[in-house]
């Protein structure tokens, strides 16, 4: 039972190596023009053995390297050449998606630009000359914040990603295919758009699960997505219906169009040289699809509909077979 639960211990909460935290270097980017203020602040946080201090003098150096590196922290400087710090900040914002926090450094005590400072997102606001304890507190629980800010974060973008996606083949789920293809039928039939949707199911895929067993079967699923994701366009939204069933919806798509890439889908699934197909009745596992165009008064249901007795009919015309 130990065992057990240390196993699981390694397995779901894997614990940070105390070592390797102690290693991971912070990047800190210092705008400062003043070459003796430069001195000082990239003394008191070099103090840090972890912290790496860039320097750069100005905004358009500041950005060109915030533009390339990746910080933890940012120190700004007010009065600088060319822009000042909230300039330099408003625009780190737009071309950053993850936005370093930020501390005002500056002699400016005006608190008409400490209000703006806040209000543009920098972090802090110190007065020259700054005291070494207080920078290194102020410094050490931002990072602090943003490090818990970021790791909330990529918990929320995995549990996003659990929630859409089917976790076998990486496609989208049941649920999200079902809510993407609401949001795409009432655009189309307000904009008299094209939308298609093609429906496939691997043929005779029991054969194929009861001569390779289930372990083989599940391979030949992501063998089957993997396949599907290649064949399609990146506008194109691939999801696993359920079992050995996928769908693939179009959008802005004529149904000739739609034909065209399922008949690729099922060339490239025949063509494809799965392990043991050999075994199989057939020797060859293969898919069917059954392609529809979405009508003015389609609802979800007549749409998946058409789309599912298409593919019936294929695979009642002999199965490795694509129908419209
Ligand atoms: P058809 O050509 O008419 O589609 O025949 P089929 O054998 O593919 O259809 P049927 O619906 O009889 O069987 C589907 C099989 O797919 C049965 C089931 O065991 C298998 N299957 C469904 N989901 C999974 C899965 O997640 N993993 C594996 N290994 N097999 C699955
Ligand atoms: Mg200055
Ligand atoms: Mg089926
Ligand atoms: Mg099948
Ligand atoms: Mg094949």
């Amino acid at each position: 039972l130990k065992k057990r639960d240390e196993l699981a211990k390694k397995l779901f909460c894997k614990i940070p190596d105390k070592q390797e935290e102690h290693q991971e270097i912070i990047r800190i980017l210092i705008v400062e023009d003043d070459p003796v203020d430069q001195e000082r602040l990239k003394t008191f946080l070099s103090e840090q053995e972890k912290y790496e201090v860039i320097i750069k003098g100005n905004g358009r150096e500041a950005l060109e390297c915030l533009k390339n590196n990746k910080f933890d922290l940012i120190v700004l400087d007010f009065f600088l050449p060319e822009m000042d710090g909230i300039e330099i900040y408003k625009h780190f914002k737009k071309q950053q998606e993850y936005i370093a926090p930020a501390i005002m450094i500056t002699a400016n005590n005006d608190s008409r630009n400490k209000a703006e400072s806040f209000e543009v997102g920098i972090d802090e606001y110190m007065i020259k000359p700054v005291d070494k304890l207080e920078l290194l507190a102020r410094v050490k629980s931002l990072l602090k914040s943003s490090q818990r800010q970021r790791s909330l974060w990529a918990d929320y973008n995995k549990a996003i990603e659990k929630a859409v996606k089917d976790t076998m083949t990486g496609l989208y789920n049941n649920t999200y295919l079902k809510e993407y293809l609401t949001k795409e039928i009432i655009s189309s039939q307000n904009d008299k758009g094209a939308l298609t949707l093609i429906m496939l199911d691997l043929d005779d895929f029991k054969n194929y699960n009861d001569v390779n067993g289930h372990v083989q079967g599940d391979e030949a699923l992501k063998k089957t997505a993997e396949i599907i994701k290649n064949s399609i366009r990146s506008s194109d939204l691939a999801a696993r219906y359920g079992g050995e069933e996928f769908s693939v919806v179009l959008p802005s798509t004529t149904i000739e169009e739609a034909y065209y890439i399922a008949n690729r889908i099922r060339k490239n699934t025949a063509d494809y040289n799965f392990t043991g197909q050999e075994k199989t009745k057939k020797g060859n596992l293969t898919i069917s699809a059954g392609v529809a165009e979405l009508k003015e008064d389609d609802s979800l249901y007549d749409f998946l509909e058409r789309a599912d007795k298409a593919l019936y009919e294929a695979k009642r015309r002999g199965k490795n077979n694509v129908f419209l």
